[in-house]
């Protein structure tokens, strides 16, 4: 046999990592650190098993058995591996209950094990985001009746008690567009919530509960009128008779992921607060999946890059390791830049959602929040889809070919930018935010974490956001023209934040040493902000995703 190339090998995601470790060093105190230790290395070697158990065998895709033999509708989903492992994990290491406990870090330790979990997990994030943020609107609602129903189960450390929870909001007629939402709400004659419709995406169908939106019978058309419902789907082992699974969806990616259309035929349901506003009302649920978008998205990044990165000494090419040719390495270290403006963006967000949960925040630190999380999701989306595909590159063909297990990266990524609000539907809702204080509180979190330096790029931090003030008050009057460039204007904000971060972070971040790693970190920093804030013919932002 001749010559035979390598396999990239992970680097261990918690002991082989130096970012995650340093966030986690400067964020927390050492007491707290110190407990969370066993749970990341555990995850992490929960990670590197899974990346080798799937290089081994072929994928399982969910598969869904409607009726038995004997013509009993069943409506039964066999599971990957990592599935069937998922609540275990969970609750072994307190992936949900972490996040809600009652101190400031609780969020940033949870999405730490998230970050590691997710991409092992084959997207069991997916409904894990969905409980969590059901919890929390469930919290927020005020509801004692359903708190002490739910969220036990949800934030259970035991797997025996653990239950997840589904979000219910896309239909046929209603994708991002919720208002349209055909769902209907009826009472029966004991003053049961009934739910009749068809839900046309329903992530992950095996939660024992969901929160779906509907409209009471009677009530208006249009978005205030919808009603936000807690939903349970199971009558012990079996599936309620109210709830039918039409078919499972074939996807681009995520197909580990059982997502399904279903059909409710009189589900009983319990709504959360007023009969009304069920979108003001499921928000806290959609910013925290967002938060989750983000961090799931930086977590394939890290993949991607890490890999590419292994590979690129193990590959000869010309003569030479590719790590050891400029153009590869300057390739190199251009994804990793990014990756950890990603990074610090996307935990930036996690850690001020526990400190706001918490009240131990400055005031202007919600409205900053509020504004952070759909810059976030938005441009960490589109970034996981644009790094892994470079990565794929990085291969050359072998980054093409199914068994290597790259192609899986980049079709799982594309979903970041879709799930959970489209790039467009983040953008305008970036400007709810805005309509607040958001740019006034960016421009105050910017000035504390530059900590009053003054270099070049800090000054041009400082001028885009002048801009971007600007050109908010030359439009905020035309409705169109706002919104025809809102997502220019979201992704200079969002660029602006992480550059700012990693800016704060230049201290006890470098990146990656073989390629000049100062030069990368201010090449993002220029790139983003040299092109940023000239409005275009038609003066809207220019898009820099
Ligand atoms: C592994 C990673 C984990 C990820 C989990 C994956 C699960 C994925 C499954 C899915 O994809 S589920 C489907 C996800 N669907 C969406 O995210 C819906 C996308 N559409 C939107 O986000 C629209 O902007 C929205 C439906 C929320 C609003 O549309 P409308 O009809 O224009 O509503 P409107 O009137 O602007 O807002 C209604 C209220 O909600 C307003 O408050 P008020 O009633 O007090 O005026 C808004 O201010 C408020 N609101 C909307 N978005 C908010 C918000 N409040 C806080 N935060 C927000 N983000």
């Amino acid at each position: 046999m001749g010559f035979l190339q390598e396999a990239p090998q992970l680097p261990h995601p918690w002991r082989g990592d130096r970012l995650l470790p340093a966030l986690l060093e400067r964020a927390l105190p050492p007491g707290r650190r110190a407990a969370l230790e066993a749970d990341l290395d555990a995850l992490g070697d929960y990670a590197l098993m899974a990346w080798r158990r799937a290089r081994n065998s072929t994928p399982r895709k969910p598969v869904l058995t409607t009726w038995d033999a004997w013509g009993r509708r069943v409506d039964r989903i066999e599971l990957s591996d990592a599935w069937q492992e998922g609540p275990l994990l969970t609750t072994r290491h307190a992936i949900l209950a972490s996040g809600h406990e009652n101190h400031e870090h609780a969020r940033l330790e949870q999405f730490a094990r998230v970050y590691l979990y997710h991409l092992a997990s084959e997207f069991y994030t997916c409904p894990l985001a969905m409980t969590d943020g059901a919890t929390t609107a469930i919290k927020a609602s005020g509801n004692r009746g359903l708190a002490e129903r739910a969220l036990p189960h949800f934030l259970s450390r035991d797997p025996a008690t653990f239950r997840l929870s589904g979000q219910w909001m896309t239909e046929n007629a209603g994708g991002s567009d919720v208002g349209s939402t055909e769902t209907v709400a009826r009472q029966d004659a004991d003053g049961q919530w009934r739910l009749y419709g068809r839900k046309w995406f329903s992530s992950a169908v095996v939660g024992e509960a969901a929160l779906a939106l509907a409209r009471p019978e009677g009530a208006g058309q249009g978005t205030a009128a919808l009603a936000l419902f807690y939903v349970e789907t199971m009558d012990g082992e079996r599936r309620k008779p109210e709830l039918l699974i039409d078919r499972l969806k074939d996807k681009l990616g995520t197909q580990e992921l059982p997502t399904a259309e279903i059909h409710l035929d009189g589900l009983p349901a319990w709504p959360l607060g007023e009969l009304a506003h069920g979108v003001r009302q499921v928000a806290p649920m959609l910013n925290v999946t967002r938060s989750w978008n983000a961090v799931c998205a930086v977590a394939s990044m890290a993949r991607a890059v890490g890999l590419a990165r292994d590979y690129a000494r193990r590959r000869q090419a010309f003569g030479r390791p590719l790590i050891e040719q400029p153009l590869h390495a300057h390739t190199l270290a251009d994804m990793q830049a990014s990756f950890e403006a990603a990074f610090a963006l996307s935990f930036e967000v996690a850690h001020l959602l526990g400190r706001v949960e918490h009240g131990s925040v400055d005031p202007h630190e919600a409205a900053l929040l509020r504004l952070l999380t759909p810059l976030a999701k938005l441009w960490t989306g589109k970034l996981a889809v644009k790094i892994c595909s470079e990565a794929l590159e990085c291969f050359g063909g072998a980054g093409y070919i199914e068994d290597t297990g790259l192609p899986q990266l980049l079709r799982d990524a594309q979903v970041y930018a879709i799930w959970e609000g489209t790039t467009n539907v983040l953008s305008l809702d970036s400007l709810r935010a805005l309509a607040g204080d958001g740019l006034g509180a960016l421009r105050q979190a910017c000035t504390d974490w530059l900590e009053g330096r003054d270099d070049p790029q800090i000054r041009a931090i400082s001028q885009t956001l002048d801009a971007s003030a600007q050109w908010l008050d030359r439009h905020h009057a035309t409705r169109d023209s706002l919104e025809a460039g809102a997502r220019g204007l979201a992704f200079t904000l969002a660029r602006c934040a992480a550059a700012a971060l990693l800016a704060r972070q230049a201290r006890w971040s470098t990146v990656h040493h073989d390629a000049r790693p100062e030069a990368a970190l201010q090449r993002f920093i220029r790139q983003g902000l040299d092109r940023l804030v000239e409005p275009d013919a038609d003066n809207t932002m220019l898009l820099m995703e």
